[in-house]
């Protein structure tokens, strides 16, 4: 009886511990000392494939009595059971999975082109242990489709996190090297379930002190707890960084005291950290120094850099972000800025684009350098956090937006040359192969803010490691494992998920608008922003361009002839108002309030109708949770239940704002059946947010 009661505590304190706070994650909390049934077979004792194996003897799987082999190509048991040629195509990373006899019975044997494949491999099996059951035969083959997979913190070096909105960031600077806390490893244990195998950890806006010794140790500390994860680090930085830290007189790639100082510096980094990945760098961007301060191009200064880590096989990893104010349009500068170097970057540098011409807004077509550069390496830039969605408030489930560019054609060799495949290497064959995602993580219980903001990093590495997977398949996992099987509660939520990144963009900025947004803090609505002296490109008349006769920035031949920046039939396409897809139509065109839509409806009532929608289908996503009640635990249920309620608050609050602000251009009236708005315009217009910390941006 005694033991009876001590065992019901114990249960009681694992609920209440990793209960349904939030913080185990997709995953089961790894058990402390039991071990299941499963008989776990290898003839390798790499720290990785030891990893490997303690997952899979987690009894929360519940694997039952089976017999499994795990290994590399190398492992003798491993040669036994699969063939000499399946072996020899497995590239690193890669995996095998497959139903096997084994001593005259079933087995499960895991093949891993190295060991990281091996405990990729591992967690495929658990994931398909608890999505689909290990009831009939497995036989997988999983190859990656880009080889760096890799996270963007926007983490500065003072625990803040710029755009970040789950609390401060995860890195206790002050505290490392030498106390590490016990989320790093659940961190890397988390990307490693996912497939992400690289992780900046530092801001795009870098402090050039992450460069200096002091930070490098603990930079190691970190690495060294990531490396059986197969994590490797990266680190943004800073230009300037011989002038700042060292007080060189000059930044200037071309002097060679300053590509002394960066070669010195990559041998400090590699011999703390011997498989560092290499450098991110924001340059002449948003006010933060670059090559052009010294008259050199952005070749000039990503090929310094790639030299520096060339010997150590180190990556650059250059951002395309790149606009000021002057006489082109902003979506036309990062084009008309890189395209000039096509084919004279080093081999190990690597140009990253964000999906947009813009700045990650809820909706933007694909940037049109993705089909421009074909001798280039490129790579896109997803942004996880939710800077332009609602941050961590909104459900906004983003599997639909990334694939939405990934599978964009930009026709640069013909039909079917989609971003996907000019960035994963297979249009180009190109050696390196990258993607990133800005993380939406901080130290917050639940690690993303939002319970439902988890699914945006699975589907980031999901969607990196396969992004052929469609965003419904990746709900339905994630929702497996975080949740339940239960098919009464997927198929409803699975359904909330894919409609909740289009329910965004109804409410807040349908039919091609963008960048609306309140000055700063990029939360609410302001149409209206106009800050005196401010940059106009900063500025959301800028980029609505609302006037009597219409709304939206004319981009076509007539207008800033952004259209002619995208590979035909694109360009006609969009240029053409008649052709143009009606959700890019105020991106394109500057567009009458009478001109007539596909519906029969003038641009006005589609406009009103598209708000309305937004605000009607966030209020259905409250019944869907709310049915939803018994298959959910009491804390994360209300958790999002209370998260649902702001959102539907915001998306009356951005409905109201935009109707009655374009209203007073359109001057006419809001479509009768649909509701009317319960703010006044006045009113809306005095609300000033302050965000605190995670807003400690430039802009
Ligand atoms: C914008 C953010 C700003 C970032 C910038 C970037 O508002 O905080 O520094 O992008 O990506 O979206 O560099």
């Amino acid at each position: 009886m005694k033991k009876f009661t001590i065992l019901i505590c114990l249960l009681a304190l694992f609920t209440v511990a990793y209960g349904e706070d939030g913080s185990r994650l997709w995953l089961q909390p790894l058990p402390y000392g039991q071990t299941n049934s499963t008989s776990i077979i290898s003839g390798e004792k790499s720290p990785t494939i030891g990893l490997a194996i303690s997952e899979l003897n987690n009894p929360a799987y519940q694997l039952g009595s089976r017999t499994i082999l795990i290994g590399t190509t190398t492992d003798k048991n491993i040669r036994k059971v699969f063939s000499k040629s399946e072996l020899s195509t497995l590239s690193p990373e890669s995996y095998l999975i497959r139903t096997v006899q084994w001593n005259g019975k079933e087995a499960i044997a895991i093949a891993g082109g190295d060991d990281k494949g091996a405990l990729y491999g591992s967690y495929h099996l658990l994931r398909l242990a608890v999505t689909n059951g290990l009831g009939s035969p497995v036989s997988v083959r999983e190859v990656p489709a880009y080889k760096v997979r890799v996270l963007n913190h926007w983490d500065n070096l003072d625990g803040s996190v710029e755009r970040g909105y789950a609390g401060y960031s995860l890195w206790k600077w002050e505290d490392l090297p030498n106390t590490l806390s016990p989320r790093y490893k659940e961190y890397a244990r988390a990307n490693a379930s996912i497939g992400i195998n690289g992780t900046v950890l530092n801001n795009v806006n870098a402090d050039p002190l992450i460069l200096t010794h002091e930070y490098l140790i603990k930079v190691k500390a970190l690495a060294d707890v990531f490396r059986p994860y197969g994590l490797k680090v990266y680190l943004s930085v800073n230009f300037s960084s011989p002038t700042a830290i060292s007080g060189l007189p000059t930044s200037d790639p071309l002097d060679e005291g300053v590509q002394r100082w960066w070669k010195d510096k990559a041998k400090e980094i590699y011999a703390l950290i011997p498989d560092f990945g290499g450098f991110l760098v924001k340059a002449n961007s948003e006010g933060l120094p670059g090559p052009q301060d010294f008259g050199r191009t952005h070749a000039d200064g990503a090929n310094m850099l790639a030299d520096a880590l060339q010997p150590y096989n180190g990556i650059v990893m250059w951002r395309a972000f790149v606009y000021n104010p002057g006489n082109e349009e902003r979506a036309k500068q990062a084009y008309l800025e890189f395209t000039p170097f096509d084919g004279k970057f080093r081999s190990n540098v690597i140009i990253q684009i964000k999906n947009g011409p813009i700045d990650f807004q809820p909706r933007e077509p694909f940037s049109p350098l993705f089909g421009a550069m074909k001798q280039t390496p490129i790579m896109p830039e997803f942004q996880i956090t939710q800077e332009y969605l609602g941050f961590s408030n909104h459900l906004a489930y983003l599997a639909p937006m990334f694939k939405e560019c990934l599978d964009s054609d930009t026709y640069a060799q013909g039909e079917g040359s989609t971003v996907a495949k000019v960035t994963d290497g297979s249009l180009y064959g190109n050696k390196i192969s990258a993607i990133a995602g800005v993380a939406n993580i901080g130290e917050d219980t639940n690690w993303c803010g939002h319970d439902f903001a988890q699914a945006n990093w699975y589907a980031f590495g999901r969607l990196a490691w396969n992004h052929q997977l469609t965003s419904e398949v990746i709900a339905d996992e994630w929702l497996k494992m975080t949740f339940t099987n239960d098919p009464e509660f997927l198929s409803p939520i699975t359904k909330m998920m894919l409609d909740s990144r289009e329910a965004v963009v109804n409410y807040m900025m349908p039919l091609g608008l963008n960048h609306i947004f309140a000055f700063d803090h990029h939360y609410g609505p302001e149409p209206w922003c106009d800050v005196p002296g401010a940059r106009p490109d900063w500025m959301p008349t800028y980029y609505h361009r609302a006037d009597s006769t219409g709304l939206g920035f004319d981009r076509t031949t007539s207008g800033s002839n952004g259209v002619s920046q995208y590979n035909q039939p694109l360009a006609d396409l969009y240029n053409n108002i008649d052709t143009c897809p009606e959700e890019y139509l105020l991106w394109f065109h500057h567009t009458a309030w009478n001109h007539q839509m596909k519906s029969g409806n003038i641009m006005w009532d589609e406009l009103c109708r598209h708000y309305d929608k937004g605000v009607l289908q966030v209020r259905e996503f409250q019944k869907i949770w709310d049915r939803s009640e018994h298959f959910v635990d009491t804390d994360r249920f209300h958790r999002v239940q209370s998260k649902l309620r702001i959102q539907a608050r915001d998306a009356v609050w951005w409905r109201d704002a935009c109707l009655l602000y374009f209203q007073t251009f359109s001057k006419q009236p809001i479509p009768y059946d649909l509701e009317r708005p319960v703010h006044d315009l006045d009113d809306l217009k005095k609300i000033k947010l302050n965000m605190g910390h995670n807003n400690k941006a430039k802009k």
